[in-house]
């Protein structure tokens, strides 16, 4: 099992989430950005974050944590062990690196749906011209948000599902950047480690993981993960 946060995208360029914003959104907190009372209250200026957020991430490309996971993933399945990855992430980069088995815990920022009855739509948020208002839902006139999960709402019923099963039962799980602030996702690894699980956390800094779990490397990613890697493949 792999949880991977925001840490593991950070050298590709895209700020971590606790990362200071800069310029027009410094002040404000993402918790106060990505949450449903902000969409009610001022909406457009929740979907310009969104698009400047975008526009930032479409200019980023998988880094050889990214990578790594992948090759981790082909090992597995090359030596018939189970391999899942559950990422805090909403940008893409690990399906753009060319991992397989991935749960999107909360969502993805490329994707569009309705706030209001669920439907996604293929509308790209980013090409949204905001001066001409809200984009509606084709289906119930509803305003259309990116598919994201936000703070104070529940996470895709199947995702969360896969994930407290998954880490369950899996004995030795992968942590890589993220400061375990954000539940129920810090909890998975929790869970592997009462059933007898081993964790290893990759964060240059500590987490709120750290007390627990049993190993730690403290290297960014994009050079901890390929070593890491390599050895495993070296048997
Ligand atoms: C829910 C999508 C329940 C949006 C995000 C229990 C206890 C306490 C609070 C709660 C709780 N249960 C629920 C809550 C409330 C809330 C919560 O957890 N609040 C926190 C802030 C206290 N949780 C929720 O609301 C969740 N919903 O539980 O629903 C419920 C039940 C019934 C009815 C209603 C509700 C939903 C949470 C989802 C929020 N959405 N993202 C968007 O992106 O716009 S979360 C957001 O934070 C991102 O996804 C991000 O990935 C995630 C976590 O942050 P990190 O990934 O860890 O990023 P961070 O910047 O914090 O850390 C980066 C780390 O990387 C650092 O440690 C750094 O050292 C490291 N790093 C830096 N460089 C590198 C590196 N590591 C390696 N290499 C490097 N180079
Ligand atoms: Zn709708």
């Amino acid at each position: 099992m792999v949880l991977t946060g925001a840490g593991i995208s950070a050298e590709s360029g895209v700020p971590t989430f606790r990362e200071a914003q800069e310029g027009l959104w410094a002040k404000y907190s993402p918790e106060e950005l990505a949450s449903p009372k902000a969409f009610q209250q001022h909406p457009e200026i929740v979907l310009r974050w969104y698009q400047w957020r975008i526009s930032l991430i479409s200019q980023a490309r998988p880094n050889p944590a990214h990578q790594a996971l992948v090759q981790l993933e082909d090992l597995c399945i090359r030596e018939g062990k189970r391999f899942l990855l559950i990422t805090q992430n909403v940008d893409n980069l690990h399906q753009a690196a060319g991992s397989q088995q991935i749960v999107e815990l909360h969502g993805n920022i490329f994707r569009t749906r309705c706030h209001h009855c669920g439907t996604r739509q293929e509308r790209n948020l980013a090409a949204v011209d905001l001066e001409e208002g809200i984009p509606h839902c084709q289906q119930c006139q509803g305003l259309l948000r990116p598919d994201v999960v936000w703070f104070g709402e529940t996470l895709p019923a199947a995702a969360l599902n896969t994930a407290w099963e998954q880490s369950a039962n899996s004995d030795f799980y992968l942590v890589v950047g993220t400061s375990a602030a954000v539940e129920p996702a810090a909890s998975f690894p929790i869970l592997a480690l009462e059933n007898g699980g081993t964790v290893l956390e990759i964060n240059p800094n500590s987490s709120n993981l750290s007390p627990r779990i049993s190993y730690r490397l403290p290297h960014p990613a994009g050079a901890a993960l390929p070593a890491l890697v390599q050895a495993l493949q070296q048997g």
